[in-house]
């Protein structure tokens, strides 16, 4: 099974990752998590993506598909992954199209986590991690809605698109989108 998820910062991605993963004990992506172990390690990577994080914009598309690329050859990934925080741009969607469709590897499903921006900015401001300020949110906010949100009906028109109410308790949540995983597999 080949899953994205999508959503606004915030809105739980990570955290239904974690359950997905340990429920379906499938591979996990995370751009996030990526770029925050290049910045933890203090790489050349990690120096040029953290002032882009912390200042709440989008790492550059090629830095990204690069990490991605990298991990999708790999055999471990044959039988199935989950993206989570990636694609975030058309340009980002588009490649990744690309590399799957050379890999013959389609994406079965995207599911899309809809939730309110007033509970994101409380959400992340009770989170306190170093992107997790208001400023930097509001902006974060922005850029997703200028550059991830056209995603969702880019996957619409695609027909693979699926919406989650992404408000609620987290295990309630995690039960509905086990109830469509389990459709699709
Ligand atoms: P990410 O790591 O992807 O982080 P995120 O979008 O902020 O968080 P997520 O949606 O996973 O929320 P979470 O479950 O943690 O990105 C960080 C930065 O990396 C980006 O801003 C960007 O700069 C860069 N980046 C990443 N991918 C990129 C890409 N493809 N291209 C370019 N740049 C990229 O949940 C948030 C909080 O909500 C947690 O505290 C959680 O406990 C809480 N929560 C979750 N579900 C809840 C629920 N149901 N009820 C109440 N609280 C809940």
């Amino acid at each position: 099974m080949r899953i994205i998820l999508l959503g606004a910062p915030g809105s739980g991605k990570g955290t239904q990752a974690e359950k997905i993963v340990n429920h379906y004990k499938i591979p996990h992506i995370s751009t996030g998590d990526l770029l925050r172990a290049e910045v933890a390690a203090d790489t050349d990577l990690g120096r040029k993506a953290k002032a882009i994080m912390d200042g709440g914009g989008l790492v550059s598309d090629d830095i990204v598909l690069g990490m991605i690329a990298k991990r999708l050859e790999d055999d471990s990934y044959a039988e199935g992954f989950m993206l989570d925080g990636f694609p975030r741009t058309l340009s980002q969607a588009q490649s990744l199209d690309a590399m799957l469709t050379q890999l013959g590897q389609p994406v079965d499903i995207v599911i899309f986590f809809d939730v309110d921006y007033g509970e994101i900015m409380q959400r992340l401001l009770a989170r306190k991690r170093a992107d997790d300020t208001e400023e930097t949110i509001r902006k974060r906010l922005e850029v997703y809605e200028a550059q991830t949100a056209p995603l969702i009906d880019y996957y619409k028109a695609k027909g693979n698109l699926r919406t989650v109410q992404g408000a609620g308790e987290v295990d309630a949540i995690a039960q509905h989108i086990f109830q469509i995983l389990d459709e699709v597999r």
